[in-house]
């Protein structure tokens, strides 16, 4: 069988070894997806995002319950486990959602972050692919850190998740990194701290004032108490799941769904432009020590960087001018 079919057949040595191979731009990885890419795009895709030690992988292991009660197949993928902010979080991660790990309707994988920001996303939407083309029902990007990579979730996810803890003024930090923009849902974790209430009220009067369009998803603003308290926390993650249900109904109803699997679709046609394109290229201006003269140049005031780029365009992408 070839290694595509094994995928859609669900073979979960075959996926861990490509998303490895995803992660490490071992080319043959490329064919694989080419392959199974045809078979994408049936899953929820739910991304689960905020500050380190946030929680998330608690109410991901919370929201994988949920979801085997429904009888759901589960993929998770914890994207950049390895952050300097959290160094080591892998261990933790596997032990919180060890207990699924018996299970055969649910695959965990992480993802580290190699080389460029846009290496990371590509391979986050490679393997999300991988996790599709498998069946499972629904999978759970978990990524972690700050700015610019949050953001990125919002490519590849149905629904985002922001995930805060109050007093870590998270509310500045979430108006900072725009994550009023990317949150279909926040959800206020360790919600029995002092504080909770007050970020509740905050973030709730930012979504009043942010502008929503008539008939638009209002993001509502839950809370998750005490993750050492079951009954608790079970009933939380029962609502929240509930919550994740009818954003995602509400997608399919007001026909949002279309335009997000549009903007997926463009989003990962621009990434792979860029691999395709733009890196060999780049690649190219370095073996060659023409980057660097370029560099000079422009430290001098010999040239300008649009001048630079028109030259490249003309020398490496011939027939395009
Ligand atoms: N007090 C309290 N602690 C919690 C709660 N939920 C999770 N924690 C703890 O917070 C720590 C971080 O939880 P994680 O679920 O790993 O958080 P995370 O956001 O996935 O962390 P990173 O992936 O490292 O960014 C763990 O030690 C949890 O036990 C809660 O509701 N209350
Ligand atoms: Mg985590």
């Amino acid at each position: 069988m070839e290694r595509g079919d094994k995928i859609k057949a669900g073979d979960v040595r075959t996926a861990s070894r490509l998303i490895r191979d995803i992660e490490d731009s071992i080319p043959e990885a490329k064919a694989t997806i080419k392959h199974i890419f045809p078979y994408t795009g049936k899953a929820q895709v739910v991304g689960i995002t905020g500050s380190p030690g946030a929680g998330k992988s608690t109410i991901v292991d919370g929201l994988i319950e949920t979801s085997r009660k429904k009888e759901q197949t589960v993929g998770v993928l914890a994207v950049d486990p390895t952050s300097p902010f959290t160094g080591g979080a892998t261990l933790g991660d596997r032990i919180r959602m060890q207990r699924h790990s018996e299970d055969i309707g649910v695959f965990i994988r992480s993802l580290a972050t190699r080389g460029s920001l846009g290496g990371l996303s590509k391979a986050v939407g490679d393997a999300i692919h991988v996790m599709d083309a498998m069946g499972k029902d629904v999978i759970f990007v978990e990524t972690v850190g700050t700015g610019q990579q949050e953001v990125e979730i919002i490519h590849y996810a149905h629904t985002v998740i922001v995930v805060l803890v109050p007093g870590m003024g998270d509310e500045i930090q979430a108006i900072k990194a725009g994550i009023m923009e990317i949150a279909d849902i926040f959800v206020i974790n360790k919600a029995d701290r002092d504080g909770a209430q007050k970020l509740q009220r905050e973030l709730m009067t930012m979504i009043e004032m942010s502008h929503i369009p008539p008939g638009g998803w209002k993001p509502p603003v839950l809370t998750i108490r005490n993750s050492f308290k079951p009954e608790e926390f079970e009933q939380d993650l029962r609502t929240l799941s509930a919550k994740v249900r009818e954003h995602y109904d509400f997608l399919i109803s007001s026909d949002l769904i279309g335009d997000r699997q549009k903007r997926k679709r463009l989003h990962e046609l621009n990434e792979a432009i860029r691999f395709s394109i733009l890196e060999p290229v780049l690649e190219m201006l370095v073996k060659t020590g023409e980057l660097d003269s370029m560099v000079e140049k422009l430290v001098k005031k010999e040239s300008d960087p649009a001048s630079l780029a028109e030259e490249i365009a003309k020398k490496y992408l011939q027939g395009c001018f």
